[in-house]
């Protein structure tokens, strides 16, 4: 049985990672891949009850490293319930973040240690990593501006434009580093044009 492959999506707030999930998984089913759709933090009735600790806004101050814990332990419960299984099946995994989102949001966001994620990143993770992972980017403000139509901002949403910049920085030299990896796709074009990109991106991936 042939391994499935793990695609992830990834870009700040209100990039349209969740509008473009569907229109990539019609895609790879267009092409006879059997696909599960998935998210991070999630993807369990437990770590989608972490996120839901996570999101809250009301809830008590949580720490850093709380907060880095709480990530990766919905991670570990993710991969060993919904992700190994699947691609062990021969089944594709499109999911909405992984730990790229770590690099950006607890690294980049938080200033965390670079060397503390990598630590649990292998240490959860094994050999585990995606195939590919598209990067939806925009500026800030424009990623916000749509999120904002949404409605009442979550915990992550509330904080301040320049944690939002740091989120941003973080996630580009993460597509530095992994160019093989991550394909950078601006998301400050009209929806038919980023999909036309994801075309391309998948396409050429598919090929
Ligand atoms: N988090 C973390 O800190 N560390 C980690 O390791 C992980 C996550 C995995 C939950 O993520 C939070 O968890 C996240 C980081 C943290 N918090 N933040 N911020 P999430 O993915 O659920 O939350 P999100 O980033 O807030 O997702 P989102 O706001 O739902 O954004 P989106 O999915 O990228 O956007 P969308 O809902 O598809 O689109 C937003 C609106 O824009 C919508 O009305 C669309 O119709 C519209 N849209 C989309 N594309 C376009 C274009 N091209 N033109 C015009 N309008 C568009």
């Amino acid at each position: 049985m042939t391994r499935g492959k793990f695609i992830t999506l990834e870009g700040g707030e209100g990039v349209g990672k969740t509008t473009n999930l569907n229109f990539i998984k019609d895609y790879l089913q267009q092409h006879a891949i059997s696909v599960v759709v998935t998210r991070e933090p999630g993807g369990t009735v437990l770590a989608e009850k972490i996120r839901h600790l996570l999101l809250d806004k009301d809830s008590e101050a949580i720490s850093e490293h709380a907060e880095l814990l709480m990530i990766f332990a919905a991670r570990a419960q993710h991969i060993k319930h919904v992700i190994e299984p699947a691609l062990a099946k021969g089944v594709w995994v499109l999911c909405d973040r992984f730990t790229d989102a770590t690099y950006a949001y607890q690294g980049g966001g938080r200033n965390m240690r670079v060397s503390t994620i990598e630590w649990l990143e292998n240490l959860v993770q094994g050999n585990l990593r995606p195939d590919l992972t598209v990067l939806l980017d925009a500026p800030v403000e424009i990623g916000i501006a749509r999120a904002k139509e949404r409605g009442a901002f979550d915990r992550f949403e509330s904080e301040k434009i320049s944690f939002f910049e740091q989120v941003r920085r973080a996630y580009l030299l993460q597509a530095e580093l992994h160019p093989e990896r991550i394909k950078l796709i601006k998301a400050n074009q009209s929806l038919a044009d980023v999909q036309k990109a994801l075309i391309d991106v998948i396409g050429t991936y598919l090929r």
